[in-house]
């Protein structure tokens, strides 16, 4: 071979390593152009050093915390309070006494009601709240108002839990009595901001009927389907009513010595005059409830004594109530919708 076309051979050679050079430069140029933002945002902030095995875990760390953060953000939100107008409420609401419910479907219903208590998940309820239902031998009442009062809550954006006081044994039945327990026993769970005394057979028609206290007590029931939605008297207070952890302390909370049907409420009214604060209630349209047709339970047989009781409330208060209320806590029952605690409360000194 000569010289010349050695010569020519190498040229021709370099050309073609030319060539691939460039089109090296090209796919990598665009490589870099299809990076994304954020990954050059990285780069440009992490130092030129940090391709290293440390530079990587540094990237690594950053991510990791940038993500916590994230989280953290999330906590946050359910940290703020829910809004003060729930945007769930729906107003009035047909309601439905099915028959052939049973517990295992208003379970299935609740799935985020645990052990009887719910919190709302994506804020703070602005109170907490303890329903507690007085009960002996009403478990289709209980059913139904389960069914319906769970969704209601929930809707208003509630902490709350529900407790049934059940009363053990066949003694004279003693409602009032079974709600103070209901009141000692809950605060062993949580310090409740609100107490609402709730009728087992009594379920609200209208979700904008808060289930909150506010600065007077409440009274939740202006009418009822058996009254013609009329309150049946001024100072009416039985039914459903609400209170604040104080202001039931103040009152020195209901008498323990009513047992069977009637008086107890306006006793308890009497001691909310006494301690100078008013009963207020929402407005007609929004206080009504559909009471479950029922007879007179035996053993909750009118109390003859009612209207003497009546007469001493107003010094029978300070030693007959919260600070005399004597049970004994036979078993609390955590089930997944209710907590059941059932008491023996005694039964009247004088056969009524
Ligand atoms: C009225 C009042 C109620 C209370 C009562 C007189 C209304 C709507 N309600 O109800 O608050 O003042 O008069 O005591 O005005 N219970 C049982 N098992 C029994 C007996 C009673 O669970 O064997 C409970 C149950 O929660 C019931 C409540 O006690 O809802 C009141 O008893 P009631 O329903 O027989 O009395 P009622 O409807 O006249
Ligand atoms: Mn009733």
């Amino acid at each position: 071979m000569g010289l010349f076309p050695a010569m020519y051979k190498m040229i021709r050679k370099g050309k073609f390593l030319f060539f691939l050079l460039l089109c090296l430069c090209v796919v990598a140029w665009i490589a870099t152009l299809s990076n994304d933002d954020t990954v050059k945002h990285v780069q440009e902030e992490s130092n030129p050093e940090d391709t290293s095995v440390e530079g990587f875990a540094k990237l690594e760390l950053e991510s990791e915390m940038m993500h916590s953060i994230e989280e953290r953000a999330g906590e946050q939100a359910a940290t703020e309070s829910c809004p003060e107008r729930s945007p769930l409420l729906r107003g009035a609401f047909k309601l439905s006494f099915d028959p052939s419910l049973t517990i295992g479907q208003v379970e299935s219903e609740n799935g985020e009601v645990v052990e009887g208590q719910y919190k709302p998940s994506d804020c703070m309820a602005r109170q907490s709240v303890a329903i507690l239902i007085p009960h002996r031998n009403r478990e289709k009442h209980l059913l139904y108002l389960l069914y319906h009062l769970h969704p209601f809550l929930q809707r208003q954006q509630l902490h709350y839990a529900i407790y049934v006081i059940h009363q053990a044994g066949d003694a004279t039945f003693n409602r009032a009595k079974l709600l103070n327990v209901g009141y000692l026993e809950a605060l062993k769970d949580h310090s409740w901001d609100c107490f609402i005394f709730h009728d087992v057979d009594l379920v609200p028609e209208n979700d904008h009927n808060l289930y909150m206290c506010e600065d007077q007590p409440k009274h939740l029931v202006v009418g009822r389907n058996s009254t013609g939605y009329k309150l049946r008297y001024k100072g009416y207070f039985g039914g459903v009513s609400a209170m604040t952890k104080d202001q039931f302390h103040k009152v020195n909370g209901f008498p323990n010595s009513y047992w069977g049907w009637g008086g107890e409420d306006d006793d308890l009214r009497i001691r909310v005059t006494l301690q100078k604060m008013s009963i207020i209630r929402p407005s007609p349209e929004v206080a009504r409830y559909t009471m479950v047709f029922h007879k007179r339970d035996s053993g909750n047989q009118i109390n003859k004594n009612r209207m003497q009781l009546l007469q001493n409330t107003n010094q029978a208060w300070k030693t007959d109530g919260l600070n005399s209320c004597s049970y004994k806590i036979l078993s609390v029952h955590r089930a997944p919708l209710f907590i059941n605690i059932t008491a023996d409360i005694g039964r009247p000194e004088h056969a009524q």
